[in-house]
Protein backbone atom coordinates (compact mmCIF):
# COMPACT_ATOMS: atom_id res chain seq x y z
CA UNK A 1 0.00 0.00 0.00
CA UNK A 2 3.11 2.68 0.76
CA UNK A 3 4.80 1.11 -2.32
CA UNK A 4 1.18 2.09 -4.22
CA UNK A 5 1.06 5.43 -2.34
CA UNK A 6 4.22 6.48 -3.23
CA UNK A 7 3.41 5.50 -6.92
CA UNK A 8 0.58 7.96 -7.23
CA UNK A 9 1.07 11.38 -7.68
CA UNK A 10 -0.82 13.76 -5.28
CA UNK A 11 -0.56 17.65 -6.31
CA UNK A 12 -3.66 18.86 -4.39
CA UNK A 13 -6.31 18.68 -6.85
CA UNK A 14 -6.79 14.67 -6.77
CA UNK A 15 -4.91 11.36 -7.59
CA UNK A 16 -3.53 11.22 -11.09
CA UNK A 17 -3.28 8.01 -11.88
CA UNK A 18 -7.21 7.34 -12.61
CA UNK A 19 -7.70 5.14 -15.21
CA UNK A 20 -10.39 5.33 -17.38
CA UNK A 21 -11.87 2.47 -19.33
CA UNK A 22 -11.60 3.29 -22.81
CA UNK A 23 -12.99 1.86 -26.44
CA UNK A 24 -11.75 3.96 -29.02
CA UNK A 25 -9.19 7.09 -29.73
CA UNK A 26 -9.78 8.53 -33.61
CA UNK A 27 -9.12 11.32 -35.42
CA UNK A 28 -9.07 14.03 -36.69
CA UNK A 29 -12.11 13.92 -38.00
CA UNK A 30 -15.11 15.73 -38.01
CA UNK A 31 -18.05 15.96 -35.43
CA UNK A 32 -21.06 14.68 -37.21
CA UNK A 33 -23.92 15.74 -35.01
CA UNK A 34 -25.04 18.21 -32.77
CA UNK A 35 -24.05 21.86 -31.56
CA UNK A 36 -20.64 22.17 -33.06
CA UNK A 37 -21.24 19.68 -36.51
CA UNK A 38 -18.65 20.01 -38.85
CA UNK A 39 -16.09 20.83 -35.85
CA UNK A 40 -12.63 19.34 -36.74
CA UNK A 41 -11.82 16.78 -33.89
CA UNK A 42 -10.58 14.03 -31.91
CA UNK A 43 -12.86 11.44 -30.33
CA UNK A 44 -12.18 9.67 -27.25
CA UNK A 45 -14.83 6.95 -26.63
CA UNK A 46 -15.31 5.57 -22.52
CA UNK A 47 -17.23 2.35 -22.16
CA UNK A 48 -19.81 1.96 -19.99
CA UNK A 49 -23.58 2.93 -19.73
CA UNK A 50 -25.99 3.56 -17.62
CA UNK A 51 -28.71 2.88 -20.45
CA UNK A 52 -29.27 0.34 -22.94
CA UNK A 53 -30.96 2.39 -25.96
CA UNK A 54 -32.75 -0.15 -28.32
CA UNK A 55 -31.13 1.86 -31.34
CA UNK A 56 -27.87 3.01 -29.91
CA UNK A 57 -25.38 3.32 -32.39
CA UNK A 58 -22.49 2.21 -30.20
CA UNK A 59 -23.85 -0.81 -28.06
CA UNK A 60 -20.48 -2.24 -28.43
CA UNK A 61 -19.56 0.42 -25.15
CA UNK A 62 -21.83 -1.87 -23.20
CA UNK A 63 -23.53 -4.65 -24.45
CA UNK A 64 -20.11 -6.55 -23.77
CA UNK A 65 -19.37 -7.24 -27.36
CA UNK A 66 -16.11 -5.55 -27.08
CA UNK A 67 -15.15 -6.37 -23.92
CA UNK A 68 -11.61 -7.44 -24.68
CA UNK A 69 -10.88 -4.10 -26.12
CA UNK A 70 -11.97 -1.76 -23.30
CA UNK A 71 -8.13 -0.15 -22.08
CA UNK A 72 -7.68 1.02 -18.90
CA UNK A 73 -5.84 3.85 -19.67
CA UNK A 74 -4.71 7.04 -17.38
CA UNK A 75 -5.21 10.59 -18.27
CA UNK A 76 -1.72 11.28 -19.42
CA UNK A 77 -1.91 8.02 -21.55
CA UNK A 78 -5.17 9.05 -23.15
CA UNK A 79 -3.50 12.43 -23.99
CA UNK A 80 -0.30 10.72 -25.44
CA UNK A 81 -2.17 8.65 -27.29
CA UNK A 82 -4.30 11.83 -28.90
CA UNK A 83 -0.94 13.21 -29.86
CA UNK A 84 0.62 10.57 -31.80
CA UNK A 85 -2.34 9.91 -33.61
CA UNK A 86 -3.67 13.19 -34.31
CA UNK A 87 -0.30 15.00 -34.24
CA UNK A 88 -1.00 18.80 -33.91
CA UNK A 89 -3.71 18.48 -36.19
CA UNK A 90 -6.30 19.29 -33.73
CA UNK A 91 -7.40 21.97 -31.13
CA UNK A 92 -10.84 19.83 -30.07
CA UNK A 93 -11.50 16.74 -28.32
CA UNK A 94 -14.72 14.85 -28.62
CA UNK A 95 -15.82 12.50 -25.23
CA UNK A 96 -18.63 10.40 -25.98
CA UNK A 97 -19.34 6.80 -24.99
CA UNK A 98 -21.29 4.63 -23.30
CA UNK A 99 -21.99 7.54 -20.97
CA UNK A 100 -18.82 9.86 -19.89
CA UNK A 101 -21.18 10.96 -17.07
CA UNK A 102 -20.00 8.06 -15.03
CA UNK A 103 -16.42 8.95 -14.96
CA UNK A 104 -16.30 10.63 -11.67
CA UNK A 105 -12.74 11.94 -12.29
CA UNK A 106 -12.64 12.87 -15.88
CA UNK A 107 -11.41 16.63 -14.52
CA UNK A 108 -8.02 15.13 -14.91
CA UNK A 109 -8.76 14.67 -18.83
CA UNK A 110 -10.02 17.70 -19.43
CA UNK A 111 -7.23 19.91 -17.76
CA UNK A 112 -4.50 18.79 -19.82
CA UNK A 113 -6.46 19.23 -22.53
CA UNK A 114 -7.37 22.54 -21.97
CA UNK A 115 -4.01 23.81 -21.00
CA UNK A 116 -2.96 22.21 -24.59
CA UNK A 117 -5.17 24.84 -25.73
CA UNK A 118 -7.78 22.30 -26.75
CA UNK A 119 -11.31 22.50 -26.29
CA UNK A 120 -13.33 19.91 -25.13
CA UNK A 121 -16.58 18.60 -26.22
CA UNK A 122 -18.99 15.95 -24.04
CA UNK A 123 -21.85 13.80 -24.68
CA UNK A 124 -23.83 12.46 -22.42
CA UNK A 125 -28.15 11.60 -22.34
CA UNK A 126 -28.08 13.82 -18.98
CA UNK A 127 -28.87 10.97 -16.34
CA UNK A 128 -25.61 12.06 -13.95
CA UNK A 129 -24.01 14.89 -12.87
CA UNK A 130 -20.39 15.47 -12.66
CA UNK A 131 -19.17 18.76 -11.46
CA UNK A 132 -16.49 18.81 -14.13
CA UNK A 133 -19.69 19.33 -16.77
CA UNK A 134 -19.05 23.38 -15.80
CA UNK A 135 -15.69 22.82 -17.59
CA UNK A 136 -16.92 20.95 -20.68
CA UNK A 137 -16.42 23.94 -23.42
CA UNK A 138 -19.40 21.97 -26.02
CA UNK A 139 -21.51 20.17 -23.44
CA UNK A 140 -24.43 18.28 -25.53
CA UNK A 141 -26.93 16.51 -23.35
CA UNK A 142 -28.82 13.98 -25.35
CA UNK A 143 -32.48 13.00 -23.49
CA UNK A 144 -33.71 9.38 -25.05
CA UNK A 145 -37.12 9.69 -26.33
CA UNK A 146 -39.70 6.60 -25.89
CA UNK A 147 -38.07 4.62 -29.15
CA UNK A 148 -34.99 4.12 -27.15
CA UNK A 149 -36.84 2.29 -24.45
CA UNK A 150 -35.24 4.02 -21.59
CA UNK A 151 -37.47 6.77 -19.34
CA UNK A 152 -35.98 10.27 -18.57
CA UNK A 153 -35.61 11.23 -14.85
CA UNK A 154 -36.69 14.95 -15.15
CA UNK A 155 -35.70 15.53 -12.00
CA UNK A 156 -31.85 14.90 -12.49
CA UNK A 157 -32.36 16.77 -15.94
CA UNK A 158 -33.78 20.06 -14.35
CA UNK A 159 -30.82 20.10 -11.95
CA UNK A 160 -28.07 19.44 -14.78
CA UNK A 161 -30.06 21.85 -16.74
CA UNK A 162 -30.35 24.59 -13.60
CA UNK A 163 -26.99 23.99 -12.80
CA UNK A 164 -24.96 25.25 -15.75
CA UNK A 165 -27.46 27.77 -16.12
CA UNK A 166 -26.36 29.36 -12.90
CA UNK A 167 -22.74 28.39 -13.62
CA UNK A 168 -23.10 31.20 -16.79
CA UNK A 169 -22.47 27.93 -18.82
CA UNK A 170 -25.39 28.08 -21.00
CA UNK A 171 -23.76 29.13 -24.34
CA UNK A 172 -22.03 25.79 -23.86
CA UNK A 173 -25.00 23.85 -23.47
CA UNK A 174 -27.07 22.10 -25.76
CA UNK A 175 -29.80 19.87 -25.61
CA UNK A 176 -30.16 17.29 -28.71
CA UNK A 177 -32.75 14.57 -29.04
CA UNK A 178 -33.17 11.58 -31.39
CA UNK A 179 -36.19 11.63 -33.15
CA UNK A 180 -37.79 7.89 -35.07
CA UNK A 181 -41.26 8.56 -34.68
CA UNK A 182 -43.97 10.53 -33.47
CA UNK A 183 -44.14 9.61 -30.07
CA UNK A 184 -40.38 11.04 -30.25
CA UNK A 185 -41.52 14.54 -31.95
CA UNK A 186 -44.05 14.83 -28.94
CA UNK A 187 -40.98 13.69 -26.33
CA UNK A 188 -38.87 16.29 -28.37
CA UNK A 189 -41.82 19.32 -27.70
CA UNK A 190 -41.84 18.40 -24.34
CA UNK A 191 -38.29 18.77 -23.85
CA UNK A 192 -37.47 22.08 -25.31
CA UNK A 193 -41.13 23.87 -23.92
CA UNK A 194 -39.13 22.39 -20.85
CA UNK A 195 -35.90 24.04 -21.24
CA UNK A 196 -37.13 26.88 -23.58
CA UNK A 197 -33.76 28.80 -23.02
CA UNK A 198 -31.46 25.63 -24.46
CA UNK A 199 -30.15 25.67 -27.77
CA UNK A 200 -32.41 22.86 -29.15
CA UNK A 201 -31.31 19.65 -31.96
CA UNK A 202 -33.41 17.33 -33.28
CA UNK A 203 -31.26 14.93 -34.88
CA UNK A 204 -32.41 11.76 -37.42
CA UNK A 205 -32.46 8.38 -35.49
CA UNK A 206 -30.20 5.97 -37.89
CA UNK A 207 -32.24 2.70 -37.25
CA UNK A 208 -30.84 0.98 -39.86
CA UNK A 209 -27.15 -0.26 -37.73
CA UNK A 210 -26.65 -3.31 -40.14
CA UNK A 211 -26.31 -1.62 -43.68
CA UNK A 212 -22.74 -1.69 -44.64
CA UNK A 213 -23.14 0.12 -47.57
CA UNK A 214 -23.03 4.22 -46.89
CA UNK A 215 -24.72 4.79 -50.06
CA UNK A 216 -28.00 2.99 -49.30
CA UNK A 217 -27.80 4.27 -45.92
CA UNK A 218 -27.35 7.74 -46.98
CA UNK A 219 -30.34 7.44 -49.24
CA UNK A 220 -32.37 5.82 -46.70
CA UNK A 221 -31.59 8.68 -43.73
CA UNK A 222 -32.07 11.51 -46.46
CA UNK A 223 -35.69 10.33 -46.54
CA UNK A 224 -36.02 10.24 -42.84
CA UNK A 225 -34.46 13.41 -42.65
CA UNK A 226 -37.11 15.20 -44.93
CA UNK A 227 -39.69 13.31 -42.98
CA UNK A 228 -38.41 15.13 -39.67
CA UNK A 229 -38.19 18.72 -41.17
CA UNK A 230 -41.80 18.12 -42.78
CA UNK A 231 -42.60 17.49 -39.09
CA UNK A 232 -41.09 20.56 -37.73
CA UNK A 233 -42.31 22.80 -39.95
CA UNK A 234 -45.45 22.33 -39.07
CA UNK A 235 -45.02 22.17 -35.32
CA UNK A 236 -45.77 25.63 -33.91
CA UNK A 237 -44.25 24.20 -30.56
CA UNK A 238 -40.38 23.41 -32.37
CA UNK A 239 -39.72 27.27 -33.73
CA UNK A 240 -36.84 27.90 -31.78
CA UNK A 241 -34.61 24.49 -32.94
CA UNK A 242 -32.22 23.20 -35.31
CA UNK A 243 -32.64 19.85 -37.14
CA UNK A 244 -29.49 17.78 -37.91
CA UNK A 245 -28.57 14.50 -39.82
CA UNK A 246 -25.55 12.94 -38.47
CA UNK A 247 -23.25 13.49 -41.08
CA UNK A 248 -20.28 11.11 -40.98
CA UNK A 249 -23.67 8.64 -41.16
CA UNK A 250 -24.13 10.43 -44.35
CA UNK A 251 -20.50 10.24 -45.37
CA UNK A 252 -19.52 7.29 -43.85
CA UNK A 253 -22.21 4.62 -43.06
CA UNK A 254 -22.30 3.12 -39.97
CA UNK A 255 -18.21 2.50 -40.28
CA UNK A 256 -16.63 2.89 -37.00
CA UNK A 257 -13.60 4.92 -36.07
CA UNK A 258 -14.30 7.90 -38.01
N1 LIG B 1 -24.40 8.34 -24.04
C1 LIG B 1 -24.06 9.58 -24.67
C2 LIG B 1 -25.31 10.22 -25.24
O1 LIG B 1 -26.38 9.73 -25.03
C3 LIG B 1 -23.01 9.52 -25.70
C4 LIG B 1 -23.06 8.47 -26.73
S1 LIG B 1 -24.60 7.88 -27.25
C5 LIG B 1 -24.02 6.65 -28.37
O2 LIG B 1 -25.23 11.22 -25.89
Amino acid sequence: MKLLQAMLKHDGSGWKLNKFPVLEIFGPTIQGEGMVVGRKTMFVRTAGCDYSCSWCDSAFTWDGSAKDEIRRLTAEEIVEELRSIGGDQFDHVTISGGNPALLVHLKELIDPLHAQGCEVALETQGSRWQDWFVDIDDLTISPKPPSSGMDTNWETLDSIIERMQKEGKSDQTSLKVVIFDEDDLAYAEKVHQRYPGVPFFLQVGNDDLEESNAENLASVLLTKYEWLIDQVVQSSTLNRVRVLPQVHALLWGNKRGV
